[in-house]
């Protein structure tokens, strides 16, 4: 146990930046800080987004629904930089005011509509293509239940293990084993579930596995927090296999490069106006120019 002790007072006040990285942006209020449009380009979709894992999700269903021909999934990939406080200018608020990326506004009807949270816009554009759902209603309930688990559990891997173990100002034991722990019970959890099924949902590849994949096969992948080795990831190899064969996908692989501003720069595709833009507006492409 750490001897560092903390008494809370009667009522908390906002006297302080809390510390770590992030801490700038973190306040106890909602709403807009700055007045600030968002562009609009020329696509149905408009996606407001960063590639975090959240941020994935989306640009790997747009991309996937591409891949199956559904032209009206074109869309407009605008990059918001949450850690300069984009997210909190006035006309991101109006899409998402829970100042988060992704955040989606459809223009393809008579009036715009807006969808915020990653798992509402994935079912949001599955119900729409009619794609990567199943309709058979065993397989859509367990691809659904693991959506939803998605959103429940993720927030344990990052703003629990991923704050403590990464970003926040110290090394704390206490949070660190706490959240280490269920990571891991959420791998086995996970690991499971795909010694008996090839994907999360059952046969097919769906919005399930687009929404877990970024996250925990991240993490299996090492790719978050550089924390594989400390969580034994090598252990869950049926979350390996899975991540492999997700990964394998030419949508995914154009999906992770969407709005990513870290990494190799021919990965990174910062805004995503157009197909072509992967093969000639990629950081080491604009450099060169
Ligand atoms: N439950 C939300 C979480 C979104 C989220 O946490 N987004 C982070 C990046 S991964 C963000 O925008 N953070 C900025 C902030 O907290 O100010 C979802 O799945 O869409």
């Amino acid at each position: 146990m750490s001897d560092n002790t903390y008494t809370p007072p009667k009522v908390w006040v906002w006297d302080k930046e809390s510390g770590g990285v992030f801490a700038s942006i973190n306040r106890p209020i909602a709403g807009a800080t700055h007045e600030k449009a968002l562009p609009v380009g020329k696509h149905p979709l408009q996606l407001y987004s960063l590639a975090t894992p959240n941020g994935v999700k989306v640009t790997v269903m747009l991309e996937e629904l591409l891949e199956l021909g559904h032209k009206g999934a074109e869309y407009d990939a605008w990059l918001i930089r949450i850690n300069e406080g984009d997210q909190f200018g006035s006309g991101f608020v109006a899409v998402n005011p829970n100042s988060k990326i992704p955040a989606l506004m459809d223009r393809s009807g008579p009036e715009p509509i807006r969808v915020f949270e990653s798992g509402s816009i994935l079912f949001y554009l599955a119900e729409k293509f009619g794609a990567f759902l199943p309709t058979e209603a065993a397989a859509r309930a367990e691809t659904m239940s693991w959506l939803f688990w998605q959103m429940g559990s993720a927030p344990f891997l990052g703003g629990g293990f991923g704050h403590f173990y990464a970003y926040a100002p110290e090394k704390w034991e206490y949070p660190i084993n706490r959240f280490a722990m269920e990571v891991k019970r959420q791998l086995d959890v996970l690991d499971r579930r795909l010694a008996e099924s090839e994907y999360l949902g059952g046969k097919e590849y769906t919005i399930a596995d687009i929404a877990v994949w970024p996250w925990y096969g991240g993490m299996v992948k090492g790719w978050n927090y550089n924390a594989g080795e400390f969580l034994s990831v090598h252990e869950y190899k049926n979350v390996i296999r899975w991540a492999d064969q997700i990964l394998a996908r030419p949508a995914v692989v154009r999906g992770r490069m969407v709005n990513r501003v870290t990494g190799d720069p021919s990965g990174q595709l910062h805004e995503r106006h157009d197909a072509s833009d992967f093969d000639t507006k990629t950081q080491d492409k604009i450099a060169k120019a």
